[in-house]
C-alpha cells in the first residue's frame, strides 16, 4: 500500500540555487542517512542534486556538516547557522548532525534562508511505544494494522525506513516495537525465532539513531524456558535471563533494552513469588548492565478486581502505594515508566503523584498519543496543550527544578536515565495515523520531547506548514481546529475531571455507567444528589500523596482547580462554580458548547476545500463530519443521564431527551 509523506512532504521551493555543495566527512550508517536525505530533499525542493565535496565555497548553496566532540552540544545537540548561501551544521555526534539536518530543512521549507538555531535535547530518552501484536493487530490501534508484524512473522519492509526517517526528523531516539501485553509467540522475540528480521530492523533504526527496545514477558522462564518457576530470585531463572539477555544484546545491533508490564492487568510479575517490583526489575537490570542496557518498568499497577461497593480502595492511589516504598531500591539502569495521570490517559486527570514522591529513582513520563480515550483518531484531539500542562506541573519535590519537565529531563536529580515516552498512534493506514490531523500528535510529541519548553501552538503551526504548505488560510483554520480540539473533546465528554463514561472494552462512545459497576476501579459515583469521588483525607486519602501545597490545594473545594473538582470531591449538583453556574448547569452548558465546537471544526475544515490536497481533504472531512455527529450523541447521552439523575431542568430550556 502506498502512504503519505506526512511532514516530510518536500515541495518545490522558489529561488532554487543553481548548484549545491555539501561537505560531510563522517562515515557510518547515520552519515549515510544524512547523505540520502539531502539528495532526496534537495532534489524535491530545488530540483538540484547536491555534490559532496571537501569544500563548498564556490557553490550557490554550500552546506557544511561538522562533527566536533568539543562543541559543547553533546552527541545529540546541534547548531545550525545559515547566512548568504552558506549553512553550517555542528554537533558533537552524528545523531546531532542528523537532527540538525532536519531542523535546517524545516527552516528552508518555511522560506527562511538566514537563521541560527541551537538545540540540545531536553530529555535523554525520547521514545515511542507500539502496542503491536505479532498477529498484526494493534492494541488500542486506530490506524490500521502493524507495520512490524503480520501473521506471527515480522515484516521488515521499505515502510520501516520511512518510519525511521519520520521519527528521527522529530528527534525520537528509541522505539519499543511490541505490545507491553506480551502474549503468545511475542514471548519468543527474545529467542532465536525472530532473530534475523530483528537484526535487519535494528540496522534500519540504527541508520536513524533510534535504539530498538522489546517488551518482555516476566514469566518467560516458564513460558519459553521450560522452567517450573519465574521467581526472580531462583538460580535457574536468573541463569535463563542472564543467557537470554546476553544473547539479545550481543546479536542485535543498537539494542536499547526491555520494557516490562508486570503484575498489571493480569500480566505476570514478581508478586506471584512474594517478590517486589524492585527484585524483578533489578534482576533483569543486572544482566542488561554490561551492555549499557536499560530496563523500563511500568508503574501501571492497580487492583482490577475491585468491588464497586468498596469506597476505600482507590485506583488513583495504587501506582503511588505500590512503588513509593521502594524508592531508592531500583538499580541505576532501571527507569520507572509512569503514566501522566494516576488513572489511565483520560481527557483530564491530575498529574501522577509518584513524580513528586520518588526522590531516588529514575523516572520517565508516559503519555498516549494513540487516542484511546480521546476519540480514537476518529475525533481530532490535539494533545500537546495537555502535555504542556503536565510538563509545567510543579510537584514541590524540592525548592527548585521541581516540575515534571525538570524531573524527566534529569535536571532535578542530575540523572541521565529518564525521558518521555508516548504510546504511539501509527499503523499501516495510508496516512499513518488514521486521521490526517492526528499526525500532529506524533509530530508534536517528538518536538516536545526534544524541547520541553515549546509552545503547543507553535508546534502546531510548524506541523501545518510542513504538511500542508504555506497558505495562510490553511494555517489559520487548521491551527484553530487543533487548538480548540482538546477543550472541545473535554466539554462534550467529561465534566470537571470525571472520566470513564465510555463504552466498556472499546472505550469509544458514551456509556455513562459503562464502568460504574465494574471491577476496574473507575467510578464517578453519581447519584441523585451529586457526583464525584471524595479523594480527600476524609475519603480515599489520595490527595495526601501530593507534596504540599498541592495536597491541601486539592483537598479543599475552595482551592481545588475547578477542572478537577469532581476528580477530588463528591459535590452536589447545586454547588455553584466560580462562573456562577451550578455544576448541573455547567454539565448541560459544556455539553451543548462542545457539540457546537465540533460542528465549528467541521465548518473550518470545509472552508479548505480546494486548498488542501484532495485525498487528505476528503479523509479528514469524513472524520470531522463523524465527530460532529458523535459529539451530539455524547452531548445527549450525558445530558439526559444527569437530567434524569438530578431532576434539574436546563435553565436555557434546550432539548434534553
Ligand atoms: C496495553 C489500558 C489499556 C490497555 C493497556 C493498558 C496499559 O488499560 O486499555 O489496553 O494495555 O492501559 O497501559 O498497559
Amino acid at each position: 500500500m502506498s502512504y503519505t509523506k506526512t511532514w516530510l512532504n518536500y515541495q518545490k521551493l522558489a529561488n532554487c540555487p543553481a548548484e549545491i555543495a555539501v561537505s560531510l566527512a563522517e562515515q557510518g550508517p547515520v552519515a549515510e542517512s544524512i547523505r540520502r536525505e539531502l539528495e532526496l530533499a534537495f532534489d524535491a525542493m530545488y530540483g538540484v542534486k547536491p555534490v559532496f565535496a571537501d569544500t563548498v565555497k564556490d557553490a550557490a548553496l554550500g552546506v557544511t556538516f561538522c562533527c566536533d566532540a568539543a562543541c559543547g552540544l553533546g552527541e545529540e545537540g546541534f547548531r545550525v547557522e545559515a547566512a548568504s548561501g552558506s549553512i553550517r551544521v555542528v554537533s558533537g555526534g552524528q545523531r546531532g548532525l542528523l537532527y540538525g539536518l532536519f531542523a535546517m530543512l524545516e527552516q528552508l521549507r518555511m522560506g527562511k534562508t538566514d537563521f541560527a538555531l541551537e538545540k540540545i535535547p531536553s530529555n535523554p530518552l525520547r521514545m515511542l511505544d507500539h502496542w503491536d501484536n505479532l498477529d498484526g493487530s494493534i492494541e488500542r490501534g486506530y490506524s490500521g494494522k502493524s507495520f512490524f508484524f503480520r501473521d506471527n512473522e515480522m515484516t521488515v519492509t521499505g515502510r520501516i525506513r520511512d518510519y525511521a526517517r519520520m521519527i528521527a526528523s522529530i528527534g525520537i531516539n528509541a522505539v519499543c516495537i511490541n505490545n507491553v501485553n506480551v502474549r503468545g509467540v511475542a514471548a519468543e522475540l527474545i529467542a532465536q525465532r525472530y532473530r534475523e528480521p530483528l537484526i535487519r530492523l535494528a540496522r534500519i533504526f540504527e541508520e536513524y539513531g533510534v535504539k530498538l527496545f522489546l517488551s518482555l514477558n516476566f514469566a518467560s522462564p516458564k513460558r519459553i524456558g521450560g522452567l517450573d518457576t519465574s521467581d526472580p530470585c531462583d538460580g535457574k531463572v536468573r541463569a535463563f535471563w542472564r543467557e537470554r539477555i546476553a544473547d539479545v544484546f550481543e546479536n542485535i545491533p543498537n539494542f536499547g533494552g526491555f520494557v516490562v508490564k508486570a503484575d498489571s492487568e493480569g500480566e505476570p510479575g514478581p508478586f506471584a513469588y512474594g517478590r517486589t517490583h524492585a527484585d524483578g526489575a533489578n534482576m533483569l537490570a543486572e544482566f542488561a548492565r554490561p551492555y549499557g542496557g536499560i530496563i523500563i518498568w511500568r508503574c501501571f499497577v492497580y487492583n482490577c478486581q475491585q468491588d464497586w461497593r468498596d469506597t476505600r480502595t482507590d485506583r488513583a492511589r495504587s501506582g503511588y502505594d505500590n512503588f513509593i516504598g521502594h524508592d531508592g531500591e531500583f538499580a541505576e539502569n532501571v527507569i520507572l515508566q509512569i503514566k501522566n495521570g494516576p488513572m489511565d490517559f483520560q481527557v483530564r486527570e491530575p498529574v501522577h503523584p509518584l513524580f513528586g514522591g520518588l526522590k531516588k529513582t529514575n523516572m520517565m513520563l508516559e503519555v498516549q498519543i494513540a487516542q484511546e480515550y480521546t476519540g480514537q483518531q476518529r475525533h481530532v484531539c490535539y494533545l500537546m496543550p495537555m502535555f504542556r500542562e503536565v510538563l509545567d506541573f510543579k510537584t514541590y519535590c524540592g525548592a527548585e527544578n521541581d516540575t515534571i519537565a525538570d524531573i524527566v529531563s534529569g535536571r532535578t536529580y542530575g540523572n541521565r536515565s529518564c525521558g518521555m515516552v508516548a504510546v504511539t498512534n501509527t499503523g499501516d493506514d495510508e496516512n499513518w495515523t488514521g486521521h490526517d490531523l492526528a499526525a500532529a500528535n506524533l509530530y508534536g510529541f517528538g518536538r516536545l520531547a526534544f524541547d520541553t519548553s515549546l509552545d503547543p501552538e507553535e508546534i502546531a503551526e510548524d506541523w501545518i506548514r510542513l504538511t500542508f504548505g504555506l497558505n495562510e488560510k490553511v494555517l489559520g483554520n487548521i491551527r484553530r481546529i487543533l487548538m480548540m480540539s482538546w477543550p472541545a473533546y473535554e466539554k462534550y465528554t467529561s465534566p470537571l475531571g470525571i472520566g470513564w463514561m465510555v463504552t466498556p472494552h472499546t472505550h469509544f462512545g458514551p456509556d455513562v455507567e459503562g464502568y460504574e459497576y465494574d471491577r476496574w476501579g473507575t467510578y464517578h459515583r453519581a447519584d441523585h444528589m451529586g457526583i464525584g469521588v471524595d479523594r480527600t483525607p476524609a475519603g480515599t486519602g489520595y490527595t495526601t500523596q501530593y507534596n504540599e501545597p498541592n495536597a491541601s490545594l486539592y483537598a479543599n473545594t475552595e482551592t481545588c482547580p475547578e477542572e478537577l473538582l469532581l476528580f477530588f470531591h463528591h459535590m452536589p449538583y447545586a454547588y455553584v462554580l466560580s462562573s456562577g453556574k451550578t455544576i448541573i448547569q455547567h454539565i448541560y452548558d459544556t455539553h451543548f458548547e462542545g457539540a457546537e465546537d465540533a460542528a465549528q471544526m467541521l465548518a473550518l475544515w470545509r472552508e479548505l476545500e480546494g486548498l488542501v490536497e484532495p485525498a487528505a481533504y476528503a479523509r479528514a472531512e469524513e472524520r470531522l463530519a463523524f465527530q460532529a455527529e458523535h459529539a451530539k450523541e455524547w452531548r445527549d447521552r450525558i445530558n439526559t443521564y444527569f437530567h434524569r439523575m438530578s431532576w434539574v431542568e436546563d435553565e436555557k430550556g434546550r432539548k434534553i431527551y
